[in-house]
C-alpha cells in the first residue's frame, strides 16, 4: 500500500512538473476562460431559486439568465472542509479521508490528487486564486493568489478577544467586548446574546449580525471581489493564454456583518422567516433530535428565540447574501467588459446549504436538505460549441458539486482525468430538462449519509437510524417516513445506494481520526 501511495505521488509530481514546463499551445488559446465563484455557507436564499421572497440579488439574477440554475444541486458534504475537498479533488469524502473540518487538508490527505487549478494548470491555463476557496489558506493552489483575511473582517482577527477583565460578561446575559473601527468605539457582539458554544474562551463568538458603517472594500469579501477584478482586466489583455479564476467569497458565513446598505436594502419590510413545523422533530430519532438542536456550527435556536434574535438574523443573512451578489455584480461587469465576454464559462457554487431555525437548527452539518442542498448555477461561455445552449433555464434533475470537476473538463476540452466520482453536466446544460434516475450521495461525518433522488431523500445515521422523504410532496422535510410499512420498498431502495464503506479509511495516508461531533468542527 505504502509502496503504491509513493508511486502515485511521484508521478503527479512529475506531471506538474511536465505541466508547469509546458508552453500553452494554440489549441489552448481557443479553450474558454473559467470564472470559479464559490460562496460559503450560502443556502437557496437567492432570487434563482427563490428560498426566500424577499430577497435581493439582481447579479445573481443576471447570471441565471446566462445560463442554467440547478435547482436540485448537493453537496458531498455539508461542511466547508469535506465538501470543499470533494470539489477541487472530485473524489467523494470517503475516498479522500476528509469527512470533517477538523481533520487534515486535501493536499495533505491526498497529496497524489490533482485539484482542479492544477489540471488547468497542466493543460496551459493561466491560474488565480483569491478568498476561501479550500477551507485552508494555502500558497501554491494556483499561480497568482490573495488571500485577504475575511473571517472577521472588518475587524481584525485580534480585535473581537475579550480581555481577562471582559471575559465573565461572554456568556452572560449582558456580553461586552469593547474594540474599535475606523477609530469608533463598537461593542461585540453586536446582537448581545450571550454565548452558547465558548463562554470560557476569550476568542470572539461568531454567532453574531449586525450593519457596520464601512466600506465594501474594508472586507476581506470586497478586496478579494477588487483584485478579481484587477485579474480580469490584466490578463484579457493577452487572450493567448486561457486563464481559470477562482474566486471565494466568506459571507454569508457567520459572523453576519456586512456594510450597513445592505441592511437598508430590507429596512421597513415585514422579514418572514423560515416556514417550520411545530413538532417537527416529534419523528426523529433521539439521534436525529441530537443533529438537530446541538449547536454545533453555529448558536441554539433557543437562544435565538429566547432574545428575541430570530428576525433580525434572517435579516442579516440576507443582507450579507446581498452584500456578496454586489461583489459577484462587479466580477461580471469586469467580464462583460473584457474580451472574455463571450468565451467564459461561469460557475457559481456554494459549498453546502444553511438552516436558520428549521429543525430547531442554525449553521450546516445535518443530512437535511437545508444543509446539503446548494446553490449552482453555470454559464456556459456564448461563443463556441455552447453558443446555442439554453439561458435563463432551470434544471431539477438531482446533480451534485462532485460533479464540477468532470463538468469543467468537458465544457474547456481538457484531457479527462481518470477515477472522478462526479459526471459531466454538459448534456443537461444542453438539455436542462433531461430527467435521469441520478441520486446523489452525502456524507456528514464518519457512517452518516444522505441520498438524493429526484423525489425521494433517505438519511441513514451511523447508529442504524433512519429517514425518509417524499420531496415533491413534503420539500420541507416535516414527515418522517421511514418506519412506514407502505414505503418499505423505496427506503430499502434507497438504502441500497448507500456506498459500502461506512467507515473512514485507514490506510497509511488516511490514518483514523478520532470519531464522533466535535465542537471544533465549528471553525471556521
Ligand atoms: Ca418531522
Amino acid at each position: 500500500m505504502k509502496i503504491l501511495f509513493i508511486s502515485a505521488f511521484s508521478f503527479t509530481l512529475w506531471a506538474v512538473c511536465l505541466g508547469l514546463l509546458t508552453a500553452p499551445t494554440a489549441d489552448a488559446a481557443d479553450r474558454p476562460n473559467v470564472l470559479f465563484i464559490a460562496v460559503d455557507d450560502l443556502n437557496d436564499w437567492i432570487g434563482p431559486l427563490r428560498g426566500h421572497p424577499q430577497v435581493k440579488t439582481p447579479h445573481l439574477d443576471r447570471l441565471a439568465k446566462r445560463g442554467v440554475t440547478f435547482a436540485n444541486a448537493h453537496c458531498a458534504a455539508p461542511l466547508c472542509n469535506p465538501s470543499r475537498a470533494a470539489v477541487f479533488s472530485g473524489l467523494q469524502p470517503f475516498q479522500t479521508g476528509v469527512l470533517a473540518n477538523d481533520e487534515k487538508a486535501i493536499r495533505t490527505a491526498r497529496p497524489d490528487a490533482v485539484l482542479i487549478p492544477q489540471h488547468f494548470q497542466q493543460a496551459g491555463y493561466r491560474t488565480y486564486a483569491t478568498g476561501k476557496l479550500l477551507h485552508q489558506k494555502g500558497a501554491g493552489l494556483c499561480e497568482a493568489e490573495f488571500y485577504p483575511e475575511q473571517r472577521w473582517s472588518p475587524f481584525a482577527p485580534e480585535a473581537v478577544n475579550y480581555t481577562a477583565a471582559e471575559l465573565p460578561s461572554k456568556g452572560s446575559a449582558n456580553p461586552r467586548h469593547h474594540t474599535v473601527l475606523k477609530g469608533r468605539p463598537v461593542v461585540l457582539p453586536l446582537n448581545r446574546m450571550p454565548s452558547d458554544r465558548a463562554a470560557a474562551s476569550p476568542g470572539g463568538e461568531s454567532f453574531d449580525w449586525g450593519p457596520v458603517d464601512v466600506d465594501d472594500s474594508d472586507l476581506g469579501d470586497g478586496q478579494i471581489a477588487d483584485w478579481a477584478v484587477q485579474q480580469i482586466r490584466t490578463q484579457t489583455t493577452s487572450p493567448a493564454q486561457p486563464w481559470f479564476l477562482a474566486v471565494g467569497f466568506y459571507r454569508p458565513h457567520i459572523p453576519l456583518f456586512a456594510p450597513r446598505k445592505y441592511f437598508d436594502l430590507y429596512a421597513g419590510l415585514d422579514i418572514q422567516l423560515p416556514v417550520v413545523k411545530a413538532d417537527d422533530l416529534d419523528d426523529l430519532s433521539d439521534t436525529g433530535r441530537k443533529w438537530a438542536r446541538d449547536p454545533v456550527t453555529a448558536g441554539s435556536h433557543a437562544s435565538v428565540v429566547k432574545h428575541g434574535q430570530w428576525k433580525a438574523a434572517v435579516t442579516a443573512y440576507l443582507a450579507c447574501v446581498s452584500f456578496i451578489d454586489a461583489q459577484i455584480g462587479k466580477l461580471l461587469d469586469a467580464i462583460d467588459a473584457s474580451p472574455a465576454a463571450d468565451n467564459t464559462i461561469i460557475v457559481f457554487w456554494g459549498d453546502h446549504g444553511w438552516h436558520l431555525g428549521e429543525k430547531e437548527h442554525w449553521g450546516k452539518w445535518t443530512g437535511w436538505q437545508r444543509s446539503t442542498r446548494v446553490p449552482l448555477l453555470i454559464a456556459p461561455p456564448r461563443s463556441g460549441a455552447t453558443a446555442n445552449f439554453p439561458r435563463g433555464a432551470t434544471c431539477s434533475d438531482p446533480v451534485g458539486l462532485i460533479d464540477l470537476y468532470p463538468t469543467l473538463i468537458d465544457a474547456c476540452g481538457l484531457a479527462a482525468r481518470p477515477g472522478l466520482a462526479g459526471e459531466s453536466l454538459v448534456p443537461l446544460l444542453k438539455n436542462p430538462t433531461t430527467a435521469s434516475d441520478r441520486h446523489i450521495l452525502t456524507a456528514f461525518d464518519a457512517g452518516n449519509f444522505s441520498v438524493t433522488g429526484a423525489r425521494w431523500r433517505y438519511l441513514r445515521y451511523a447508529d442504524g437510524n433512519e429517514e425518509l422523504y417524499d420531496s415533491a410532496n413534503d420539500p420541507h422535510e416535516w414527515t418522517n417516513l421511514a418506519g412506514r410499512p407502505e414505503h418499505r420498498a423505496i427506503r430499502q431502495a434507497m438504502a441500497a445506494r448507500l456506498p459500502v464503506v461506512t467507515a473512514r479509511p485507514t490506510d497509511a495516508s488516511n490514518p483514523p481520526a478520532e470519531s464522533g461531533r466535535k465542537k471544533k468542527n465549528a471553525a471556521p
